[in-house]
């Protein structure tokens, strides 16, 4: 009987020496200086996203697991992403961002993208105008201008550079089209104005969609169209041109971050093709941080 307390009690001290050396262990952890914080640490473990139906952003939480990062995705908008971007950078702060391009904020501030070994985020994308099935037929004078209409990142982002210096979209569209009159009217070639016939474009609120939306509603109101120009979330978006609530979207992202609406409404669309070649999507840090993989985000 003695003995077995006796032998009891021996385990209890030995687990609680045990449990104050943990204890110690962590303590020490917590008091580390600020050099031995690991990235992660500095910025809470969090990658700074925009819409949570975005395709980036979903491409960003496959990253997560793909690389085994200890990270959540927080979701914002494209301009609280943008923002936060603007405060970390003027701190010369530690912030990963889901990024893309075109996009302004690779004019306004120094930055690059994470290498991805893994691939997880594809490589090049095109921007493609998708179009309600049947829209050949309803309007095809409208299906030829979006067919027709293409244009380069350095064209996005200059629109995009004037929209975020605080400019009206519709102004700046209508002073880029003033610019390039060349390139709009192998646009509009070979088609015949239309007498004010309603043409409805859904797009999400993402810069590159803003610019691009703006620039071609203009283009085929010029052409005589009543253009209407709905605001939308992505999935909506791609909903709405499936149900012909909306008759185009020039936001498409293929071949991967926008692949699996373009399966979900396989037969309900059409696609015209790229109106932007050279887009891109990933995570993206100030050029003043010293990492350069998605895998160094688990590093000191
Ligand atoms: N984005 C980036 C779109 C396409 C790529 C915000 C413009 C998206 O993430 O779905």
């Amino acid at each position: 009987m003695i003995k077995n307390s006796w032998k009891r009690l021996s385990i209890v001290a030995f687990s609680l020496v045990a449990l104050t050396f943990v204890g110690c262990g962590n303590k020490s952890g917590d008091k580390a200086p600020k050099a031995g914080k690991t990235i992660g640490d500095k910025m809470d473990y969090k990658i700074t996203g925009i819409d949570a139906g975005s395709g980036v952003v979903q491409a960003s939480e496959q990253v997560v697991k793909d690389y085994k990062l200890d990270y959540t995705v927080q979701t914002s908008s494209g301009a609280a992403m943008t923002q936060a971007l603007a405060d970390a950078y003027k701190n010369k702060e530690p912030i990963v961002i889901t990024g893309w391009s075109p996009h302004w904020m690779f004019s306004k501030y120094d930055l690059k993208y994470l290498k991805d070994p893994k691939g997880s985020f594809g490589a090049a994308e095109h921007i493609d105008t998708v179009v309600h099935k049947g829209l050949k037929e309803s309007m095809p004078d409208a299906y030829k201008i979006l067919d027709q209409f293409v244009w380069t990142p350095k064209d996005s982002e200059s629109v995009m550079l004037k929209i975020n210096a605080g400019g009206d979209a519709k102004k700046i569209a209508r002073q880029w089209i003033t610019d390039n009159k060349d390139k709009v009217s192998k646009w509009t070639e070979g088609t015949k104005k239309a007498d004010g016939k309603e043409i409805k474009l859904a797009y999400v609120a993402w810069d590159t969609e803003i610019a691009s939306t703006n620039v071609i509603a203009l283009a085929l109101e010029d052409m005589g169209y009543k253009v209407r120009l709905t605001q939308v979330d992505a999935g909506p978006m791609w909903a709405a041109v499936a149900s012909g609530d909306a008759d185009a979207i020039v936001a498409a992202w293929l071949p991967k971050t926008h692949a699996k609406f373009m399966s979900d409404y396989k037969g309900k669309v059409e696609n015209l093709g790229p109106n932007l070649e050279g887009a891109k999507i990933g995570l993206v840090v100030p050029s003043y941080m010293k990492i350069d993989s998605i895998e160094d985000l688990t590093k000191k």
